[in-house]
């Protein structure tokens, strides 16, 4: 696609996965406890009709709707806790690494070692993520200083295209010189603002931190390379997915801690709207390129929904795809927003030979979505 450009690699891939995991028994149970608390608690509201009450939870529901059988969490015991359901993180000092900082760092080191490179080989820092736990200072500078990279780092956030954008950005920044090599890192605390009390969502996030070193392919010292092809983003305005969390939420007290400053969305129109865009999309752009879709590997999608990958991927090849061309880690991390396809990216290439082609794709909020197409080398 860009044939004066010098050619641009992930030489590097790292995965954090926590130590805990929710099944969804153990979810829905805590959530039928507390509509049972919440039901007692109001039963005099909803009998004069003021009030609804609320609905069970089911196990069957969301292992059909979604294909997500658990999810690993930074904190079981709040989120189970039918009188908390939210994690647990305990307060840090300015001199301890913040939670997303700490996730991170485990990933890139991963990343790094992939890419046989260390931080005196690492020009920029980018942390891509669906939500930052702070405002300031960037948790880049901090993952920066953490590892001891020099040059310099930012944190951006376009949801569950995080990663996508960010691997674009740090594709640009070495085609025109301004770093050498890049990481790109992905913590995803999904839990922190997930409502685990509304009964269309609770299942649906997980949490999780990846990481990618990118860099030209003329420096590339990994024997676990994958050259960039073609990077291709887009984004569409849509309040269908939102989260209205943000600094001016105190200058309207009565809207704090309501439930719109948490994830809400309207899946439905999600699904209906977001699957023809991705798969139109993908298909323009192997056009563009002359790639047949049946000669691509694999596609690495953005891990929201069983159903709506089954889509894609069906409308993408034109054929049923088969559980190899498409992998699903759905089923055992839920939705970990922009790292999902990276998820799928780093358990799911060992087998790909010199010149074989994949997809990586993301989709979410914003709407926003990307494709990066792949050839290992
Ligand atoms: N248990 C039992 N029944 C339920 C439950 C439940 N937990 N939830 C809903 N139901 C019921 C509904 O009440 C409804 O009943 P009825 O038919 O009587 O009205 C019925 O089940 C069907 O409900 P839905 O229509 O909502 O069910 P769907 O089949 O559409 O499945 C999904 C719901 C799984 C949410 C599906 O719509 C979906 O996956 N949509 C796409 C979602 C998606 O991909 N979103 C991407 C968002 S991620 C992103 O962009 C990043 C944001 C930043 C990260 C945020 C981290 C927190």
């Amino acid at each position: 696609m860009r044939p004066d450009n010098p050619r641009v690699v992930i030489s590097g891939a790292g995965l954090f996965t926590p130590s805990e995991s929710v099944s969804n028994h153990e979810l829905v149970e805590s959530f039928n406890a507390w509509v049972d608390h919440y039901n007692a608690k109001h039963a005099d509201s909803i009998a004069a009709g003021e009030l609804e009450p609320k609905d069970y939870s089911n196990v069957e529901f969301i292992e059909k709707a979604s294909g997500i059988k658990s999810r690993f969490v930074m904190n079981k015991a709040g989120i189970v806790d039918p009188m908390r359901m939210l994690p647990r993180l305990e307060p840090r000092s300015n001199d301890e690494p913040s939670v997303m900082c700490e996730i991170g760092v485990t990933a890139a080191k991963q990343a790094m070692e992939q890419a046989n490179v260390t931080a005196n080989d690492i020009d920029a820092v980018l942390v891509a993520a669906s939500n930052m736990e702070r405002a300031y200072p960037a948790i880049a500078i901090e993952v920066q200083a953490d590892l001891g990279i020099k040059g310099f780092a930012f944190d951006m956030n376009v949801a569950c295209s995080s990663a996508t954008f960010g691997i674009q950005q740090a594709y640009d920044m070495v085609v025109s010189g301004n770093a050498r090599r890049v990481l790109m890192v992905n913590p995803e605390i999904c839990t922190g603002h997930l409502n685990f009390r509304d009964r269309d969502s609770h299942f649906i996030f997980g949490d999780v931190a990846t990481a990618v070193v990118i860099e030209s392919a003329a420096h590339c010292r990994s024997d676990h390379a994958f050259e960039i092809l073609d990077t291709k983003l887009q984004t569409i305005f849509s309040n269908n997915i939102r989260n209205n969390f943000g600094f001016l939420n105190r200058a309207t007290e009565e809207g704090v801690n309501q439930s719109d400053k948490l994830f809400v969305q309207e899946g439905r129109k999600v699904f209906r709207e977001v699957c023809p865009a991705v798969a139109e999309q993908i298909t323009q752009q192997l056009a563009k390129m002359k790639i047949e879709p049946d000669s691509l590997k694999r596609i690495w999608l953005h891990q929201a929904n069983k159903n709506m990958n089954e889509l894609i991927a069906r409308k993408v090849l034109g054929r049923e795809p088969s559980a190899e061309e498409s992998p699903t880690i759905l089923d055992e991390y839920a939705n970990t927003s922009s790292a999902g396809s990276v998820i799928a990216f780093k358990k799911y290439n060992e087998d790909f030979e010199p010149g074989d082609l994949g997809i990586l794709s993301s989709f979410g909020a914003g709407y926003s979505i990307g494709s990066i197409v792949l050839k290992r080398i």
